[in-house]
């Protein structure tokens, strides 16, 4: 029997397009779809032996995965990504069951992806625009703390395998320590009890996912996962308009432009409600700037401005915030990914080098 603390998702056998959005989608609330590869060929792969046997000659790229997300952007050192067969993976697992390595956000290999058909729920939003990601690992693994900052929504199916997912609201941010697109808070370091209390502080969900079912994650959310087993998930990303599209590829990602993205899932809504408030982003965005450094100000003031008008504030209890050298180093580099080529590097100061300044 499921403990009842795994119950907190709903479960739905039939949902109409318009219950999916109305209802979860537009709500933002997560729903486990029960049945949605029925009788399609992706269900016979429900256990780890099919896998193996029918998808064993495909190339992964193995990694660390999400699993040091709060450090990956520093020096900190981890194993280098390498490139194995499935089968190879599978046994590499069973030789050293501890591994910190797996298959985390593949592009999905066509073997994969022709055996289901994309859901009529991924008809939400910019239709050409939907991406696919793989993921395979070993009992005991974990990712981290996180929220995709691509802003995409998500229906993640289970293949084979099961996993403990919680997914905690956008505006939960306060309470996650967040830097960037990811919480300082550890989950996988707690205590069971210690999880349970801080998914109730913070106002989240979890579930047990089981193969063949799927869940939908709002875009925006938290998302920590527990592999329970050796398991393989699939992840449809989808649902975009021009507004989440923009924010998730052009601006530097911190929680407060994820409490603006997450309110702006409907087009319709921006158009009617927030046009202003995008605008402010865009003008920042557009506006000239000589360094990094002041386009990142810019935009985080733009972000400050637009998100006291829109986000729905949550009070924490404690107020930690995060090493100063660590925020910087993280943005710094997240920064000039996405800005650098939009501004006119000056020479005369040696490129960008804002992070020895202030
Ligand atoms: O299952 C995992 O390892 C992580 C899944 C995830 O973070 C995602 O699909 O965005
Ligand atoms: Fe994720």
């Amino acid at each position: 029997m499921i403990e009842e603390r795994f119950e907190q998702i709903p479960r739905r056998a039939y949902l109409s397009q318009e219950e999916f959005e109305q209802d979860f989608l537009l709500e933002r609330k997560p729903v486990i779809l029960t049945n949605l590869f029925q009788d399609q060929p992706i269900q016979k792969l429900a256990n780890i032996e099919s896998v193996r046997r029918q998808l064993g000659e495909i190339p992964l790229m193995v990694s660390e995965g999400i699993r040091h997300y709060h450090l990956a952007q520093t020096n900190a050192s981890f194993e280098p990504a390498r490139s194995l067969m499935l089968g190879d993976y599978l046994d590499f697992i069973d030789q050293e069951p501890e591994t910190a390595l797996l298959c985390s956000e593949n592009a999905l290999p066509d073997e994969i992806q022709m055996l289901f058909t994309i859901p009529k729920y991924c008809q939400f939003g910019d239709r050409d625009d939907l991406t696919t990601r793989l993921f395979l690992g070993n009992a005991g693994n974990y990712a981290h703390l996180h929220f995709d900052g691509d802003f995409r929504q998500v229906l993640f199916y289970q293949v084979c395998g099961s996993k403990r997912i919680v997914i905690i609201p956008a505006n939960a941010a306060p309470k996650l320590v967040p830097n960037q697109h990811w919480s300082m808070v550890c989950l996988e370091h707690l205590s069971e009890a210690e999880k349970d209390a801080f998914i109730a502080y913070a106002g989240g969900v979890q579930c047990i996912l089981n193969p063949g079912e799927a869940l939908f994650f709002p875009a925006a959310a938290w998302h920590y996962v527990e592999y329970l087993t050796t398991g393989m998930s699939i992840a449809i990303r989808f649902g975009r308009n021009r507004y989440t599209r923009f924010l998730g590829e052009k601006c530097h990602l911190d929680s407060k432009l994820q409490r603006i993205a997450s309110q702006m899932i409907d087009e319709q809504t921006v158009q009617e409600q927030y046009s202003k408030e995008y605008e402010v982003i865009q003008q920042a965005f557009y506006q000239p700037a000589q360094s990094v450094r002041e386009k990142v100000r810019q935009m985080s003031t733009a972000y400050d401005h637009v998100w006291k008008v829109i986000a729905e504030p949550v009070e924490s209890i404690y107020q930690i915030s995060i090493p100063d050298q660590l925020a910087q180093t993280t943005l710094e580099i997240q920064a000039q990914r996405r800005y650098g080529n939009i501004i006119q590097p000056i020479p005369q100061f040696g490129g960008w080098g804002w992070a020895s300044a202030n």
